[in-house]
C-alpha cells in the first residue's frame, strides 16, 4: 500500500494500542505524522518509542504535540497549524469497566471529545479527513451478527459517550458536508493491549505464572463472547475508509466469537497447560451491566471497503503471550519445558 503523494495526518491517541499501529502504518507510506499526547509525570509514549524522531534531525516525519481532547483551543490551534489532510480521532477514555467508575469523565473525554474536533475543523476551515473511533460496544445486547443495521442499545456509560460520539460525526457530515467517518470496530489486541484488558490480562498472566511470580488470575464473567482480531489489520481498515472517494461508516471485525473461557483455553495451552487450575473467579471485576455477546457481520467491509482480517484469533493469542513471555527472558520452547514444573495454587 502506497499513496502517491506525502499526505499529513493527526492521530489523536498515539500512545495508545492502535495509536502506535497506525502510526506504523502512515510513517510507512511516507506520511508526515502528528500525534497528540497527553502530559503525564512520567513517560507515557513506550509503545511509540521505536518511532521517535529527535525534532533537531532533519526531514522529521513523526512530530509530538501536548494536548487534551478537553482542551478544544489547542486541538484547533494544532489544525490550525498542520493544515492536515486526515485526522483519525483514536484518544478516549476507553476502559468499558472504568467508565462505571468516571462516567462524567467518560463522557466529556469518549463524547464531547469529539464535538470539540468536529468544531475545530469547522472554525478553522481547514479542508480534512476525520476519522473517528467508534466501537461494537453501541450494539450492547442486540444479539450477534451485528451489522451496518443492527440497532444500538448501550449499556455502559463508555458505549453512550460513544453513541453520542458516533451520531455527531454523521451528523457533522450530514449538515456540513465534511468527510467524516465512524469505524464501528469490534475488539481489537495485540502485545500492545493494555494490561487491564481481558486478552493482555490472560496473556501476561501465563508469562508470570511460568515465571514464576503469580500463580492464580482472577477474572469476571467467563461467558462473555468477543470478535476478536489483531490491532494491526484493524488500523489498515482506518486508513482504508479515509482512502474512499465517499464518507461513510463500516463495520470491521472477524465475524467469529469466542468464550472467555476459550481465550484461558488457548492461551494457557500455548504453553501447554489446562486453564482451570490457574483462573480463578473474583466478582469484583463483574459489571454493573454487561454486553455478553458480540460478533460482526463484517460483509459490507469485505465486499465494499475491500478489507479483511490477516491473523487468525489462535495467532493472535499465540502471538500475544509470546511476546509477554519474551518481557521475562523466555522462548515458548523454555515455558514449555517450565510448564511440567508449574505448581497448582490450592482451591
Ligand atoms: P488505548 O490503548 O486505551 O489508547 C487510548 C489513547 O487515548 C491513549 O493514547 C491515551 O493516552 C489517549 N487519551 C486518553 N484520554 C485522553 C485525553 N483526555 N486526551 C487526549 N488523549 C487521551 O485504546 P485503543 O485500544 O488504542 O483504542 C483506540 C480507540 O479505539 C479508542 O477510542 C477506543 O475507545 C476505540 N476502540 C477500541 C477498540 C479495541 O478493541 N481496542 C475497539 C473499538 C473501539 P495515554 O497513553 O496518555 O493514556
Ligand atoms: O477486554 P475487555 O475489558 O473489553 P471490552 O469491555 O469488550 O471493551 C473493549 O472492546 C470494545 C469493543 O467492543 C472497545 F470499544 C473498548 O474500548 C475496549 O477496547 O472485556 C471483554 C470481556 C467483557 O465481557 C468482560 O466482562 O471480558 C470480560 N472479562 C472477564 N473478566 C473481563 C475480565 N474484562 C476485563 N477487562 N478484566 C477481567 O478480569
Amino acid at each position: 500500500m502506497t499513496t502517491d503523494v506525502p499526505k499529513t495526518a493527526i492521530v489523536t491517541g498515539i500512545t495508545g494500542q492502535d495509536g502506535s499501529y497506525l502510526a506504523e502504518l502512515l510513517l510507512d507510506q511516507g506520511y508526515e505524522v502528528h500525534g497528540l499526547i497527553r502530559r503525564a509525570s512520567s513517560f507515557n509514549t513506550e509503545r511509540i518509542d521505536h518511532l521517535y524522531q529527535d525534532p533537531h534531525e532533519r526531514d522529521v516525519k513523526l512530530t509530538l504535540h501536548y494536548g487534551d481532547l478537553t482542551d478544544a483551543s489547542q486541538m484547533a490551534r494544532l489544525i490550525r497549524q498542520v493544515a492536515p489532510d486526515e485526522i483519525y480521532n483514536l484518544a478516549a477514555q476507553s476502559h468499558v469497566a472504568v467508565s462505571f467508575d468516571q462516567p462524567e469523565y467518560t463522557g466529556n473525554v469518549t463524547g464531547i471529545g469529539v464535538v470539540r474536533l468536529l468544531e475545530a475543523i469547522r472554525e478553522t476551515g481547514v479542508e480534512t479527513r476525520l476519522y473517528q473511533a467508534g466501537t461494537s460496544e453501541l450494539f450492547g445486547d442486540s444479539p450477534p451478527p451485528q451489522g451496518p443495521t443492527t440497532a444500538f442499545r448501550p449499556r455502559s456509560p463508555y458505549a453512550a459517550a460513544k453513541l453520542y460520539a458516533h451520531w455527531v460525526v454523521d451528523n457533522y457530515r450530514e449538515g456540513y458536508g465534511m468527510f467524516a467517518v465512524n469505524g464501528i470496530l469490534f475488539n481489537h489486541e495485540s502485545p500492545r493491549r493494555g494490561p487491564t484488558f481481558v486478552t493482555r490480562k490472560v496473556t501476561r498472566a501465563v508469562a508470570r505464572i511460568i515465571a514464576g511470580l503469580e500463580q492464580v488470575v482472577y477474572l469476571g464473567n467467563l461467558d462473555a463472547e468477543r470478535d476478536w482480531g489483531h490491532a494491526r489489520d484493524y488500523v489498515r481498515a482506518m486508513w482504508m475508509m479515509l482512502q474512499r472517494d465517499e464518507p461513510r461508516d463500516f463495520v470491521i471485525g472477524t465475524g467469529e466469537a469466542h468464550t472467555i473461557r476459550d481465550l484461558c483455553r488457548v492461551a494457557f495451552g500455548r504453553v501447554g497447560l489446562e486453564w482451570e487450575p490457574f483462573v480463578r473467579v473474583d466478582p469484583r471485576y463483574f459489571r454493573p451491566v454487561e454486553v455478553e455477546r458480540l460478533r460482526a457481520d463484517p460483509s459490507a467491509a469485505n465486499d465494499e471497503l475491500g478489507w479483511r482480517p490477516q491473523t487468525t484469533f489462535e495467532e493472535l493469542i499465540a502471538e500475544m503471550v509470546d511476546a509477554d513471555l519474551a518481557d521475562h527472558g523466555l522462548t515458548i520452547d523454555q515455558a514449555r519445558e517450565r510448564a511440567a514444573t508449574v505448581t497448582v495454587a490450592a482451591q
